[in-house]
């Protein structure tokens, strides 16, 4: 683990929890937007307009951030348009890296060895965490945004001129709904893990845990009968908590703790993450491998032998 400090490197910050025991996620640091005319977006500042061969997505396949823009990224056609690089899945004192192994694909834009380069090159004061995914712009040689949510609308929107796969993940008529069912899934479920997992005291690992399986609850009810989460078509609510659910019965429920149930203990959940994995964007860009070697070898403060269970092996549906 380490962060940038004014451009350097530190190493430390063992664990994630706060004085009170509590797991704290930091805001993201770049918050531009690309824009169909370059016209400026709800955040940041304007000149990214989209342009195929103009961008190049950062990511890891076990981070379940970047796997929402892995996944905005094939269902809307755009590997063609937006290059790509995976970073390996140990996460260590240098942070992400780009060293060579199954399913890694190395910095061909920067030629980085290290992910932080890549945003050293950004901003050579940058101070902060060296996170995926990153959305970088080959022609003003600068990150555009690393907050995940935000980079899936853009893929979802700017590029339908220029030829990306129509279709749209946040419908006018529903965007209300989704953001509603987003903002409990965020903090209870995609986060929530997190928080349960690093969570260093008892108290508050309880607490989330609680708060998490209420919310396993609530999304079963809701699924019950239905093949989405809102409207009945498939939306951003659905990427978002598909990353989370692929990651669940594998990582989440040894390695956080989050040990209540499993997904494959829930039908409606677990009918749902079979037919979202055989959907175009999901199944092909979720590694398992990568998956849980990242979770049980990157956090010695949870797991210090980083030996990882031999189970499973697969998807639990699959
Ligand atoms: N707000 C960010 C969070 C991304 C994030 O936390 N990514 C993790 C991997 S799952 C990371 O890169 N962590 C490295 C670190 O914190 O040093 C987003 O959603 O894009």
């Amino acid at each position: 683990m380490g962060y940038l400090l004014d451009g350097t490197w530190h190493t430390g910050s063992p664990s994630f929890a706060n004085e009170t025991g509590e797991f704290e996620r930091k805001a993201a640091a770049f918050r531009n937007y690309v824009t169909a005319d370059g016209a400026p977006g709800p955040a940041g500042e304007g000149g990214f307009k989209a342009e195929p061969g103009r961008y190049h997505l950062y990511v890891s396949l076990a981070c379940p951030w970047a796997h929402r823009a892995l996944i905005m990224r094939a269902r809307k056609g755009l590997t063609d348009m937006i290059g790509l690089s995976v970073v390996h899945w140990f996460m260590g004192e240098d942070g992400w890296t780009f060293e060579e192994a199954e399913g890694t694909i190395p910095d061909t834009v920067n030629g980085a060895r290290l992910l932080r380069d890549v945003y050293v090159k950004a901003d050579p004061a940058y101070s902060g965490r060296v996170t995926v995914p990153v959305l970088w712009d080959k022609a003003r040689g600068t990150i555009v945004s690393n907050e995940s949510s935000e980079i899936i609308r853009m893929l979802d929107h700017a590029f339908d001129a220029v030829g990306a796969v129509p279709g749209d993940h946040r419908p006018a008529a529903l965007a209300e709904e989704i953001d509603t069912v987003n903002e409990r899934v965020y903090d209870t479920v995609n986060n929530g893990v997190y928080k349960a997992g690093f969570a260093s005291k008892q108290g508050p690992y309880e607490r989330h845990v609680k708060a998490l399986f209420d919310s396993l609850d609530w999304l079963e009810a809701r699924l019950d009968g239905e093949e989405f989460l809102v409207g009945g078509v498939l939306t951003e609510a659905d990427i978002r908590l598909y990353t989370t659910l692929a990651r669940f019965d594998a990582v989440y429920h040894g390695h956080f703790k989050c040990n209540v149930r499993r997904i494959v203990d829930y039908p409606n959940l677990s009918r749902y993450l079979a037919a979202l994995y055989a959907m175009d964007g999901f199944g092909e860009t979720t590694n398992l491998h990568h998956i849980k070697h990242h979770y049980y070898q990157s956090h010695p403060s949870i797991n210090p032998t980083g030996v990882v269970p031999v189970g499973p092996a697969t998807l639990s549906f699959s």
